[in-house]
């Protein structure tokens, strides 16, 4: 009777044969996670840049599933992995900046993470590099998280900075660097991540996050990286138009206006755009090659055809478009990232077009790892695209930044509509590059009470220790702010 009973519950849990994930031997696929930090769509299998070489993630999309239209829940990277992590939005949890870290949280402090759910049902769980955003987690307490996390190197800085941007800080830089490829932090975090491929604890499966810090700024690699693309005026550079702003609400201004990275005015003005770009670019190219080697060593192992991979970036990034580079916008060259699965079970070579989100992956795990359901995730199982990549999805990408000023993605529109009520609409059909904001256009208005469904009915307010950092202009020196958000704070 008990062992009957054990089988009931076993099949219960275990996803069936035929299912994604299900592995023949014991029904528990591996997970391979490779986070990226600040990359978009410029990956040779979206083809967000023609000229993009990244053919390490293109072989991972050829032998999964890609999703075309997948979306970060926040522009900017301690909430997007927060989110990532606890299964839960921005808007739900107060986490809208670069702090607090998740278990600074009162209502998250017990909260299962992915890794933790990993863990409690059997999988040794591994991270090296960054995977919760950095700080966010002391080291006294990295063991709760991850039973193992590799520290692994931070990125070596030149003694002077390249470029002299009007960002004092050191990370806003870029440019070719001498010495090897070994020295980067991602060699270093690829190294951790083959050794626990190599030889992972007997016994279980595993769950191994590696997460690349390239591209994110300083965008360094080495020369040959660079090699791979023109420093002439055959860089494709990205689509601007000139006064595409002039039809965005002053609310959308007033949240992008004091970033901490260069305008694209400066960028002309010191003729360090395409340096930018093909700094970027070159970033990319030689993080992919670090993907490469993890796959690689995956392959090595044995064990490719019982471990789900998956492969994600935390948030997208401007260079030039909307007349800023980085980050922190509601606008689809900062929400819009490459997110592809692959494994038992998974379908090979298939894209899916339809509007996900990046909140979807731990209940994704959850079911192809046939973990115990977790009420409360507000993501939805991405399983029935894993198995026919066209399969509907019921619900649109939502991506939020700050209190109340969210974005809503369909398969062919973004409406954005801000904390002071302001609006934005897109039809992606016709503009891919959101140029013409229709939400003034009569005839969108019931499409717009549509879209506007979706929006978040919570708004936590910031939670306490959330600070936003401005840079600004005072006496025509650029000074750093430490601000709180302010909710719906109105006036630039
Ligand atoms: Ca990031
Ligand atoms: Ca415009």
């Amino acid at each position: 009777m008990l062992g009957a009973l054990t089988c009931l519950v076993l099949a219960l849990v275990a996803p069936g044969e035929g299912q994604p994930g299900a592995d023949s031997r014991d029904g528990r696929p591996n997970v391979l996670l490779i986070a990226v930090d600040d990359l978009n769509d410029w990956v040779g299998c979206l083809g967000g840049h023609p000229q993009a070489q990244t053919p390490n993630i293109d072989r991972l999309a050829r032998r999964g599933t890609l999703f075309t239209n997948a979306h970060c829940q926040a522009p900017l990277c301690n909430p997007s992995r927060s989110s990532v992590l606890t299964g839960l939005r921005p808007s739900t949890t107060g986490i809208y900046s670069l702090q607090p870290g998740l278990r600074a949280v009162e209502a998250l402090k017990d909260q299962v993470t992915l890794p933790q759910a990993l863990a409690a049902q059997g999988y040794s769980t591994f991270c090296a590099g960054k995977i919760f955003h950095d700080g966010a987690i002391p080291p006294r307490d990295h063991a709760q998280e991850f039973q193992v996390w590799a520290v692994t190197g931070g990125m070596p800085f030149p003694p002077h900075k390249f470029v002299e941007t009007p960002d004092p800080i050191k990370a806003m830089d870029w440019g070719p660097v001498s010495g090897k490829d070994e020295d980067q932090a991602d060699w270093k975090s690829a190294d951790a991540a083959i050794a626990r491929l190599q030889s992972p604890p007997p016994g279980k499966p595993f769950f191994v996050a590696v997460g690349f810090r390239l591209p994110h700024v300083p965008c360094f690699a080495t020369p040959r990286w660079f090699d791979l693309y023109p420093d002439d005026e055959t860089l494709v550079m990205p689509p601007v138009k000139d006064g595409d702003r002039d039809d965005v609400p002053e609310f959308s201004w007033y949240l992008h206006w004091k970033l901490p990275e260069p305008r694209l005015s400066w960028l002309l003005e010191a003729k360090q755009w395409r340096p930018l770009v093909r700094s970027y670019l070159a970033s990319i190219s030689f993080m992919d090659s670090q993907v490469g080697r993890v796959l690689d060593a995956l392959e090595a192992s044995g064990q490719a055809d019982r471990t789900v991979v998956v492969l994600w970036s935390d948030h997208g990034w401007h260079l030039g478009e909307k007349g800023i580079t980085g980050k922190n916008t509601l606008w689809e060259r900062s929400t819009r990232v490459p997110l592809i699965f692959a494994g038992p079970g998974i379908g090979a070579g298939a894209r899916s077009a339809r509007p996900v989100e990046l909140l979807d992956l731990y209940p994704t795990l959850v079911s192809l790892c046939g973990l115990t359901e977790r009420p409360g995730l507000e993501g939805h199982s991405l399983t029935p695209q894993l198995k026919d990549a066209s399969a509907p999805r019921a619900w649109p990408a939502i991506t939020t930044h700050n209190q109340d000023n969210h974005a809503i993605r369909t398969e062919h529109w973004r409406f954005i509509r801000y904390a002071d009520g302001s609006e934005e609409l897109y039809d992606h059909r016709s503009d891919p590059n959101e140029w013409s904001n229709l939400a003034n256009d009569p005839q969108h208005a019931e499409l717009k009470r549509e879209l506007a469904g979706w929006l978040p009915k919570r708004n936590e307010p910031p939670a306490p220790g959330s600070f936003a950092r401005l840079l600004t202009k005072v006496n025509g020196v650029w000074t750093w702010e430490r601000k709180p958000i302010i909710p719906a704070e109105k006036n630039p």
